[in-house]
């Protein structure tokens, strides 16, 4: 029988530390993480993992170009179309965002399936080696096509679309917003140059309007909001917002809750539906993370405010 063959791209993070690297110890290769989980992988069967080291970061650490460069090394691996899946172990403190950024970009059935660890490599109580096996099974089982980027951790295997980091110390380090966001892909290969700047910040009582002024300085061409409540604010964010619209700046509206839909509600001048009035657009279910994410991606890719709109309005 021939083996079921997928690629482990490693890209940093716990995942792959050792608490007592003193800085002169490299992380391990996705070679050796690999190694890690051999215990777990006996139920794998016959599956290849061929295994390539992208980088090597703490995902907080990460640039935007390398974002955009895993989504296209994603992409190059499944330009085999022998290939059955891909894996990317990556750090957990961004995962949600760069699985997010793949995921957009992934215009393929195939599986991709991210996963990390919330110990070290080198802990007694490492979770990488299982949530790897995890991973590797999942992207070699074809149960899992056309679910788009999924995230494997702590036993559980979610969608990295509405995903967020729950917990700073849990093994079940995620939980997602909504399970029922639509998947829209861009059907443009991910740009490894040029990318917009898109800030976002959160919203609360005594916020200054002058970070609106000060991310258009920085160039930014979108600014996604974490508003309180349902998306609300307050009445001078709303008159900064009608003033970098005006300027052709993008600005989504999102909330700091965890879970609900974002609405439009009638407020104190702040509310969603004056942010909306000030020509703001509103990110019915991804919470800040993900909705730069999207932003992001298609600024970087050249789509107008009406386009920005129309993805929003689909999720
Ligand atoms: N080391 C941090 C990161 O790379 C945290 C982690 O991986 O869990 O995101």
């Amino acid at each position: 029988m021939t083996a079921t063959r997928i690629v482990l791209i490693s890209t940093g993070g716990t995942v792959s530390a050792r608490a007592t690297a003193d800085g002169a110890v490299p992380a391990l290769s996705g070679h050796d993480l690999l190694g890690t989980a051999d215990g777990d992988r006996h139920a794998l069967g016959e599956v290849e993992v061929t295994t390539t080291d992208l980088m090597a970061v703490d995902s907080s650490a990460m640039s935007v170009a390398d974002q955009f460069a895993i989504a296209a090394a994603v992409r190059d691996a499944l330009a085999d179309p022998a290939l059955a899946g891909v894996v990317v172990t990556h750090g957990t403190d961004t995962m949600e965002e760069s699985a997010y950024l793949v995921d957009l970009f992934h215009s393929d059935d195939r599986p991709v399936v991210f996963t990390g660890a919330q110990h070290t490599a080198d802990s007694p109580t490492s979770d990488g080696p299982r949530n790897i096996a995890d991973a590797i099974r999942a992207a070699a089982t074809a149960d899992h096509r056309s679910r788009g980027v999924l995230v494997a951790m702590g036993g559980r295997l979610l969608p990295a679309r509405g995903l967020f980091k729950s917990s700073t110390t849990a093994l079940e380090a995620f939980d997602t917003v909504h399970d029922a966001i639509p998947r829209v892909v861009l059907d443009v290969p991910p740009p490894a140059t040029g990318h917009a700047r898109v800030d976002a910040f959160g919203l609360y009582p005594g916020v200054s309007p002058g970070l609106i002024a000060a991310a258009m300085s920085q160039h930014a061409a979108g600014i996604v909001l974490a508003g309180t409540g349902s998306g609300n604010t307050h009445p001078d964010i709303t008159a900064e917002v009608s003033a970098a619209v005006r300027e052709g700046i993008v600005v989504v509206v999102s909330t700091r809750v965890p879970f609900g839909p974002v609405v439009p509600t009638y407020g104190g001048g702040g509310g969603g539906v004056d942010l909306e009035r000030a020509g703001a657009i509103v990110s019915r279910w991804l919470r800040p993370p993900q909705a730069r994410i999207a932003l992001l991606a298609l600024l970087s890719t050249g789509a107008t405010t009406d386009e920005v709109r129309d993805f929003f309005v689909r999720i």
